[in-house]
């Protein structure tokens, strides 16, 4: 089922060249179409973004950045890349901007080669209280060739801030270790985070402040979430979850010297020839961002978030931290019953077409492929039209499907069909944009 005339073609022309190929792609826009998307790092993009990915620009390389590439021909790619970094700058009232990087993770390998050393200490929240993998986990890049140390949430039930990074956790450990780099910006954290008071603690400490905003760009580009911007030396963020772009990454700063090794570090040092195809789509959604209805679009995400924390806090289960800021929450199964883990969770919930992530959360005593809660999101949600009223119907779909997987595989059988079946009419009502 294809919601757009060109992807429409495109579709039945691989069907005739390819039909294996083109058949699982038809199948996956149909399992768009026709189920709920709660992954708090998902979004529908627009056929803009999405088929300017699908051009000429794939042929080309274009090693190197515009007026200084290694390979002729590149004259519309220096005009697309120009384009693409200038609509960067204006999203977030930036100098300076890199948009080769592949990914956010290949944007944070990028910025740890540019200013720091191997071996050199930096600070960062953990994965498992919501981290990111480039944050120094072990087997990553990041844990692997520097030395993270991790500053903490507040872990204590009766503390006010439980489950809330602890300020002054951030400022002990980075007096303790020296850090030459300080790292904000989480995976699975829901609360607004406190730019200037990370910068505080970076310049006391010597550190540069790195932001990684990869979850809440669209909602700073949006005015839904203070900007990183003056505070932060250097932001790095995906361009694909609440931006609503491309998969890929994008660097940002506002300073000359730091930009000049930046770029170095993403081309030559951590990439080759750039994909000017993901280049030009980026350029086409950070057009998109730049529009006024990207604001109505950023408020929403965040109303629907807060709206579904509250449906849900209503039918008992508890959310960590107690709410929402943003467009993502932590839902912590215990409390519906001490057996329900993530796991199953997120299986029992794709069964009845609602799809989220297993997720930890923070002190979480299960391990990762089980984990005690999920991270539910509304920025593709909201991307479909759904409003604040249709969060009380997912809370109630997703009491349903988990109630009957707790009480057993026929009960799930059963009513994760009828919860499926609801999800699909509802679905029909907001189709993916076009
Ligand atoms: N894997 C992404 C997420 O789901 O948050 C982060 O890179």
């Amino acid at each position: 089922m294809a919601h757009d005339p060109i992807t429409t073609n495109v579709l039945s022309l691989l069907h005739r060249r390819d039909p294996e190929i083109g058949t699982l792609i038809s199948k996956e826009a149909t399992r768009q179409a026709t189920t709920i998307e709660l992954i708090a790092s998902e979004n529908h993009v627009s056929s803009s973004v999405m088929h300017a990915m699908g051009t000429c620009l794939t042929n080309k390389y274009a090693e190197g950045y515009p007026g200084a590439r290694y390979y002729g021909g590149c004259v519309f790619h220096d005009q697309i890349e120009t384009i693409a970094r200038e609509r960067a700058c204006r999203m977030f009232g930036a100098k300076f901007s890199n948009v080769q990087p592949h990914s956010g993770a290949q944007a944070n390998q990028a910025v740890f080669q540019a200013l720091m050393e191997p071996g050199d200490t930096f600070c960062s929240l953990l994965l498992k209280d919501g981290g990111h993998l480039s944050h120094g986990m072990k087997l990553n890049f990041s844990g692997r060739f520097f030395k993270p140390v991790h500053y903490p949430l507040h872990y204590a039930k009766d503390h006010p801030d439980f489950e809330r990074i602890d300020y002054d956790a951030v400022r002990r450990v980075c007096i303790e270790h020296k850090p030459k780099l300080l790292l904000c910006g989480y995976s699975a954290y829901p609360r607004t985070i406190d730019f200037a008071k990370f910068r505080a603690v970076a310049d006391e400490v010597g550190a540069l402040l790195i932001a990684d905003v990869a979850h809440i760009a669209g909602l700073i580009v949006g005015g839904a979430h203070p900007s990183p911007f003056p505070h932060a030396h250097v932001v790095t963020t995906t361009t694909h979850k609440t931006l609503r772009g491309p998969r890929g990454g994008l660097i940002l700063t506002n300073d000359e010297e730091l930009a000049k090794k930046i770029d170095k570090a993403v081309f030559p040092g951590a990439q080759g020839g750039p994909l000017m195809h993901v280049i030009a789509a980026k350029a086409v959604a950070f057009g998109e961002a730049l529009r006024p209805d990207f604001r109505d679009y950023s408020a929403q995400v965040v109303k629907n978030a807060k709206a579904l924390a509250a449906a849900l806090t209503n039918l008992k289960y508890r959310i960590t931290t107690g709410g929402t800021d943003n467009h993502l929450m932590l839902v912590d199964l215990r409390g519906r019953s001490a057996d329900l883990t993530g796991a199953d969770a997120e299986k029992w919930l794709e069964q009845a077409g609602i799809i989220c992530n297993k997720n930890g959360i923070p002190d979480d005593p299960r391990p990762p492929k089980f984990t005690s809660g999920i991270r539910l999101g509304t920025p593709a949600t909201t991307t479909r039209g759904f409003k604040e009223a249709h969060m009380e119907r997912i809370a109630a779909w997703i009491d349903r499907a988990l109630s009957a997987g707790l009480a057993g595989p026929e009960a799930l059988a059963r009513e994760a069909a009828l919860v499926r079946e609801e999800v699909a009419s509802c679905c029909e009502e907001f189709p993916l944009p076009a």
